[in-house]
């Protein structure tokens, strides 16, 4: 007899260069011991080298695919990446209602709120940004913004320690549980910090800054590995730390592949490797 493994569903767009979206989620879902559930939001064409275009799936699908799973196998805990438009963000929302997923149910809900590629190529179209505040924050258990989408949620521009304290109270206006704003891309220091909160409890997380180029799929990575232990029953704090430890390890094992930026690794994971 084999044991069934906790779920975790991703809705999230598909990298045809494997490192990032579904792909890296589903990876990390693998490597941290969880079965991965799937709801396709967009077909991305993509490489190394950047997004050359995407093509969303109709709402109504995207809604239909996290149906069919939660209704039958049900959802331990779920996590949204890219969503490419407002339309699916809505139809999201009300889905995540209809199956009981999101926070007070009983069923975390990580938001990552995916703006753009590692090679800065737009993955939202305009009029999603807004309904991402208004439909998904109220509902997530988490949200785990970089200091990009930071700016573009919330207009604060993160230098320092205290701004990302102010962004994350900004961000915690727009009704998420808890908040991590990831302090990854603030230039300059040897160390990478960030900063969780519910508003009365307060984390900082710090773990080296690795030299690498190599960072596609790097959110979407620590995204999915909360979002993991979230489903094996850690609390949020616990489950960020889980997070924090495996990105770092995934980030420092990342590698190259193509011309352009290689993904970060779960592969250390692996047990077994024979390398
Ligand atoms: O890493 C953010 C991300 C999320 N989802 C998809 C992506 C990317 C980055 O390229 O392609 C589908």
């Amino acid at each position: 007899m084999t044991t069934t493994p906790r779920t975790a569903l991703t809705i999230a767009g598909s990298d045809s260069g494997g490192g990032a979206g579904i792909q890296a989620d589903l990876r990390t879902f693998f490597a941290c011991g969880v079965h991965g559930l799937v709801a396709v939001t967009a077909v991305t064409v993509q490489n190394s080298l950047g997004v050359q275009g995407f093509t969303e799936i109709p709402a109504d699908v995207v809604a239909d695919q996290i149906k069919a799973v939660a209704g039958d196998m049900g959802v331990d805990a779920a996590k949204t990446g890219m969503l490419a438009t407002a339309e699916i963000i809505r139809a999201v929302a009300k889905t995540l209602d209809e199956t009981g997923i999101g926070r007070g149910s009983g069923v975390p809900f990580v938001v990552d709120p995916v703006a753009a590629s590692a090679t800065g190529h737009a993955l939202l179209r305009e009029d999603a940004l807004e309904a991402i505040r208004t439909e998904l924050f109220p509902r997530a258990t988490l949200v785990t913004p970089n200091l990009d989408e930071v700016r573009l949620l919330t207009g604060v521009q993160v230098t320092d320690a205290a701004g990302q304290r102010r962004a994350a109270e900004a961000l915690l206006g727009f009704g998420p549980q808890w908040v991590l704003v990831k302090g990854g891309h603030l230039q300059g220091s040897p160390e990478c910090t960030d900063l969780l909160s519910d508003g009365s409890e307060w984390v900082e997380l710090t773990g080296p800054r690795y030299d690498t180029g190599n960072t596609h799929g790097g959110g979407d990575t620590m995204a999915s590995a909360i979002t993991a232990s979230l489903a094996r029953g850690a609390t949020v704090p616990e489950a960020v730390a889980a997070g924090k430890r495996f990105i770092e390890r995934s980030v420092a094992e990342s590698y190259s592949l193509g011309a352009g930026v290689g993904p970060v690794s779960p592969f250390w994971r692996l047990a077994g490797r024979t390398d």
